[in-house]
């Protein structure tokens, strides 16, 4: 049986690509729900729409799990679909606030997110929780997930926009910055390249991939590892497009992609 994992498109390969590093005999089916991207700026109510069709596809691929690799989608829907499939295990993505407070040292914390996400009521609970001994400059950033989509890394479009994002963060000292939505790891050399050195740049990928594989131990549905699983890869909008970028994001072992 497969893993399902989404995103509203090529940014849940970031966690995809964590997930096949940590299980690599897992089978695994991506769908990028291309033709709807971006959810950042959507209502919630369409995000659910859209995510409780992507999980029935799922469940008609008869998937033993769902990873939501999409910080929008996690604070928009994840509580309605734990609802509707109390049966599916189902992993989100949050920010990683609690983290990121603990490595901080100059008690300020940067966070890139989709305004989604940062609008949400999830992570107005989660900085309830983690983050009353720091202060958290939350960023909006519009723009970037448009950019990445189109496959532009290093571009001086994408390069303004991060020195526009990032500029209150070093203005405030923040010395921690989270990667709030799982398109923005694919900007780490240009983040690296850009910031000062002794910034740390926190992302989730790694965590839920382990997170999704205590899970699996927990409920006895590991695959065995004798063989390699597949990656089969879905989208919603342009094939050829999405092979195309989705390629250059992570040349690993791709074995099928189709458009649905
Ligand atoms: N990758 C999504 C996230 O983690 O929030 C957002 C992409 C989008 O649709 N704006």
């Amino acid at each position: 049986q497969a893993i399902g994992v989404f995103d509203s498109g090529m940014g849940g390969l970031s966690v995809l690509k964590a997930i096949h590093e940590c299980l690599p005999q897992e089978h695994l089916i991506y769908l990028a729900d291309t033709k709807y991207i971006p959810y950042g700026e959507k209502e919630a109510e369409f995000i659910i729409e859209r995510c409780i069709k992507i999980t029935d596809y799922f469940l008609s691929c008869s998937v033993k799990a769902l990873v939501i690799a999409c910080n929008t989608a996690t604070a928009a829907a994840s509580v309605a679909l734990r609802e509707r499939y109390p049966d599916l295990p189902i992993i989100g993505m949050e920010p990683a606030v609690k983290p990121a407070t603990q490595a901080t040292r100059t008690g300020r914390v940067g966070v890139l997110a989709t305004s989604g996400t940062l609008k949400s009521a999830k992570f107005a609970a989660l900085l309830d929780r983690f983050a009353h001994d720091v202060t958290v400059i939350a960023q909006p950033c519009p723009g970037l997930v448009e950019c990445i989509e189109a496959g532009d890394l290093t571009g001086t479009k994408i390069r303004a926009l991060l020195h526009k994002y990032l500029q209150p963060m070093l203005d405030n000292g923040c010395d921690t910055i989270i990667l709030g939505c799982t398109h923005y790891p694919f900007l780490r050399p240009l983040l690296t390249e850009i910031l000062p050195a002794h910034i740390q740049i926190i992302d989730t990928g790694a965590a839920v991939a382990r997170y999704l594989q205590s899970l699996l131990m927990k409920k006895d549905v590991l695959s065995d590892n004798s063989s390699l699983g597949t990656v089969d890869l879905i989208t919603t909008g342009n094939l050829a497009t999405f092979n195309e970028v989705a390629n250059s994001l992570w040349t690993s072992h791709i074995t099928s992609s189709q458009c649905v």
